[in-house]
């Protein structure tokens, strides 16, 4: 791989990595690589099996008296209503049950004692039914991928589990809509929507596991967003499964459909507070022709600022993604990934990814040429490299689409999705590092000697989002206190939110009133009122406890 920092020789280098990096196929080629997000050293669990249950860490979450504790009818009804007989698992075989009762970070652990997994709508309608004639709790579950403690039960609410509704209902080539059950996995619906020529509009790190229905009842962002825009406007049209059974068309799977309000997209981001969504009707672009992968290294917030603007001005329609990431994340990268190398050694402040995507591979390579000659020349990057092939472009995106899985490896991780400005956006994580070594619980000289070791920044510069993640030993009430009140107050002075793209699960119920006023919190609990008068579905999430 070429490097771009010498002067000298850099134009005709880059002319001929520009021409060979446009042979890069179509498909982005990190759906090849393994399923590896999910997978945690044999140290973490063990942990997992000590990890103390939600109800434990958060004793005022008490559970609610006036839900139903199941019996054995109860059990009985559901495993008639449920054909498969794969579909309902109880705590008989305790093995199958604990990953519905885990989240992935391994901090939220719940006590179920039945999942559900029906194969069709008809059969999540009748589980509703019966749950919300009888009092009984359910918390509707995807991938489990979540990062916010949304997608696991606090006490033993049963776990409804979109992994048999996994079909793909139907595929417009002319249009480009795709109809699908959503308990679809994300990979393989872009897998299968590559072979005609399409691509999902959506691209997260949890992509071998997360559903499309979980994406859409998080309004997932992710890699993609920067090009193709939120879930918000390419979800036309959804099913949805009411807390009382009624399953409820909200639109069609048209592009325009000005009748009656817009119910969807109240569904968007509601965490399976409001209903269960069965089907998705998403519009899906054309998969690109030409795409080129660069990472650059780059000294200074100031440069990377920069950077974008060079790259908004000079790339603009051809940008697909502008991710970003500090030195201390591509270290732990290097160190809890196999097989991972930085394609140049320049040991810069941030490095950067940047994808483009055209239909024209020459447009795309004289547009990219005359950006890196700008950021070159005029001192804004230390170094950088061009992806040759697609093995290094899948290698470049891997660096980034790792760091997630790496700071897991680190032990306790403390997680924080939040948009502001984009100036600010490395502030934030400056300001933790500062507040947090005062109180002595970190060591600035970057030694990870402190109750935390290590507070970095990394996320989707070109949304505005930035992840700040911090790792410790575990969590302690003391720690989060510590982080949380300061943290979102900041984000508050600085006009922005506390989440990005995450949503508020368990974990930011009782911080929403940083984002919402008091008035909109009413209004969203009048709202949860009529979709779901008995509040079973998702209890003790999503609103501030009372
Ligand atoms: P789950 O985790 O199962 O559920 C999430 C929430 O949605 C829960 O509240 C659940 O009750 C509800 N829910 C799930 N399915 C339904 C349904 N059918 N109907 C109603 N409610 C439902 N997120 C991003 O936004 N951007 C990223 O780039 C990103 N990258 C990630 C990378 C990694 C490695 C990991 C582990 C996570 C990442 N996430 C990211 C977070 C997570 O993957 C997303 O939030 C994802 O959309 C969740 O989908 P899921 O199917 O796993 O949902
Ligand atoms: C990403 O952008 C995800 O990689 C996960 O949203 C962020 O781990 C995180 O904090
Ligand atoms: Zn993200």
């Amino acid at each position: 791989m070429p490097r771009l920092a010498a002067l000298s020789t850099r134009l005709p280098l880059l002319r001929t990595a520009v021409a060979a990096a446009s042979a890069i196929p179509r498909r982005r080629i990190v759906c090849l690589l393994p399923k590896r997000a999910f997978s945690l050293a044999p140290t973490a669990r063990a942990a997992a099996a000590a990890q103390a249950l939600t109800s434990a860490q958060y004793p005022t979450l008490r559970r609610n008296p006036d839900f139903k504790t199941l019996n054995d009818n109860d059990v009985a009804f559901f495993k008639s209503a449920i054909k498969s007989p794969a579909g309902v698992i109880t705590a008989d075989t305790p093995d199958e049950l604990e990953p519905f009762n885990q989240d992935w970070m391994r901090r939220f652990k719940g006590q179920s004692t039945l999942v559900l997994r029906p194969s069709s709508t008809s059969e999540v309608s009748a589980v509703l039914k019966y749950c919300n004639d009888n009092n009984i709790a359910v918390v509707p579950q995807g991938g489990n991928t979540g990062l916010v403690g949304g997608s696991v039960p606090v006490h033993d609410e049963v776990v409804l589990s979109l992994q048999n509704m996994n079909q793909i209902r139907e595929f417009d080539p002319v249009s480009g809509i795709l109809t699908c059950d959503a308990g679809c996995v994300l990979e393989v619906l872009d897998n299968h929507l590559a072979q005609k020529g399409f691509i999902m509009p959506l691209d997260l790190g949890a992509k071998g596991s997360c559903q499309i229905g979980g994406n859409v009842a998080t309004n997932a962002g992710g890699l993609r967003l920067l090009r193709y825009g939120s879930l918000h406007g390419t979800v036309l049209s959804m099913e949805v499964v009411m807390a009382d059974g009624r399953i409820v068309e909200c639109g069609k799977p048209l592009r325009k459909d000005n009748t009656g309000f817009d119910l969807k997209q109240l569904f968007i981001g509601s965490e399976g507070t409001l209903g269960v969504i069965t089907s998705v009707s998403i519009l899906t672009p054309r998969r690109s022709r030409a795409v080129n992968v660069a990472m650059l290294g780059v000294s200074s917030f100031d440069h990377l600022m920069e950077v974008f603007k060079q790259a908004k001005m000079d790339l603009n329609e051809i940008l697909s993604a502008f991710e970003f990431f500090d030195r201390t994340c591509l270290n732990l990268v290097k160190r809890h990934i196999p097989n991972v190398r930085a394609p140049f050694d320049a040991d810069t402040r941030f490095y950067v990814l940047i994808e483009t995507s055209g239909s024209n591979k020459d447009h795309d390579d004289d547009k990219l040429s005359t950006f890196l000659e700008h950021v070159m020349t005029e001192g804004m990057v230390e170094d950088g490299a061009l992806a040759q092939d697609a093995t290094q472009a899948a290698g470049m995106w891997n660096i980034r689409e790792t760091i997630t899985e790496s700071l897991a490896k680190e032990g306790g991780n403390y997680k924080y999705d939040l948009s502001v400005p984009v100036a600010q956006l490395y502030d934030v994580v400056e300001e933790m590092q500062k507040q947090l070594a005062e109180r002595g619980l970190y060591a600035a000289d970057g030694s990870a000697t402190g109750a935390v070791k290590h507070v970095v920044g990394f996320g989707h510069m070109g949304d505005g989002n930035l992840h700040l993640n911090l790792t410790s030993t575990g969590w302690t009430t003391e720690l989060t206190q510590a982080i949380e009140p300061p943290l979102y107050k900041s984000i508050q002075r600085r006009g922005g939110s506390i989440s990005a793209e995450h949503g508020v699960g368990l974990m930011k119920a009782p911080y929403l009133s940083y984002s919402k006023s008091a008035d909109f919190i009413d209004l969203m609990k009048s709202m949860k009122k009529l979709f779901d008068p008995k509040g079973i579905l998702n209890p003790y999430k999503y609103f501030p406890p009372s």
